[in-house]
């Protein structure tokens, strides 16, 4: 693989509308008010701050907002890929990552194809159609694929952001059958915990990567902290466990964060408010530090 050469540039996103518990929205804030980001890497990893948002009581607003957040950010991710960047997006909830990996795909072209490697304890696939909650952050992965509402399915560009083919799940082990039926249907690889459980998240993991590098131009990582276990990660708003070792994604994270071919990354669904002794907050470190610097 050629080597990265792209700084890292960090973006806060301060959303919690997508999910059931909008505290998440405060986890990028702590962090950096923790000092949790500081002395990982160089000079030229910046920080960045989206504005908050406020949310109306009516659900309609729900929408508009993570839709508005998700334009944005996709404008930012965008713009720092075509600075020379390596965006790091920071939750938040998982909804951003309509935003983040539609401003990646707008960066790649048309006719190009996006690689990615969802990494969540949920499938995140859901439409309002079949939503038991008809929480945002339960359908991301759906919108990339090009289901759902039009204001989630068409930001940036208008095409589908990913084919199906070109993406894998890792660490899924809670779920509903509509998703999973959408998954299935679509061709999706989707690793059960269970399987990783079985061949050790090292092979997984290289199997997901050549999956989802196999005929797309680039790839991205997106990380929902309750993938891992709750013991190293407690601070999410549904911890579920029988989670990934936090040595094992960080290993991951090591082996990869050279690779030029990966354009961005996201760590989502941090809750500061539900961390206990800083746990998770020096979890969120641990995987920065193997992002930027291995
Ligand atoms: C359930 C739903 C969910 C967290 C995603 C859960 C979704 N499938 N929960 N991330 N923490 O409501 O759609
Ligand atoms: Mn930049
Ligand atoms: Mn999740
Ligand atoms: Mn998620």
């Amino acid at each position: 693989m050629s080597k990265n050469t792209r700084p890292t540039s960090i973006i806060g996103v301060e959303n919690g509308f997508g999910a059931g518990n909008p505290a998440c929205k405060d986890g990028p804030r702590v962090l950096k008010a923790l000092g949790m980001l500081g002395g990982i890497g160089d000079a030229e990893h910046v920080l960045r701050w989206d504005e908050e948002i406020s949310l109306g009581d009516h659900p309609q607003d729900k929408i508009r907002a993570v839709a508005r957040i998700a334009a944005e950010l996709a404008e930012l991710t965008y713009r720092h890929l075509m600075e020379g960047d390596r965006p790091l997006v920071l939750g938040g909830d998982h909804s951003c990552a309509i935003g983040t990996w539609s401003g990646v795909k707008r960066y790649l072209g048309h006719s190009a194809r996006l690689g990615l490697i969802w990494i969540d304890a949920h499938m995140d696939s859901h439409t309002f159609a079949t939503s038991p909650t008809h929480n945002i952050h339960g359908m991301p992965l759906a919108c990339l694929l090009g289901e759902g509402e039009p204001c989630f399915t068409r930001i940036a560009v208008p095409e589908h952001k990913l084919r199906p083919e070109d993406v894998c799940l890792i660490g899924v082990r809670s779920y509903e059958s509509e998703e999973a039926a959408f998954l299935r249907q679509q061709g999706v690889r989707v690793y059960l915990m269970e399987e990783v459980q079985q061949r050790g998240m090292q092979a997984v993991f290289d199997e997901a990567r050549k999956h989802v590098c196999a005929a797309t131009q680039g790839y991205g990582i997106s990380l929902d902290i309750d993938a891992i276990d709750p013991l190293s990660a407690p601070g999410v708003g549904t911890p579920v466990s029988g989670g990934l070792r936090l040595n094992e994604v960080v290993a991951a994270l090591s082996e990869v964060h050279d690779d030029e071919k990966l354009l961005a990354l996201e760590i989502v669904e941090y809750n500061p408010w539900l961390d206990r002794h800083f746990i998770t907050a020096h979890s969120i470190r641990q995987l920065c530090r193997a992002i930027v610097t291995a």
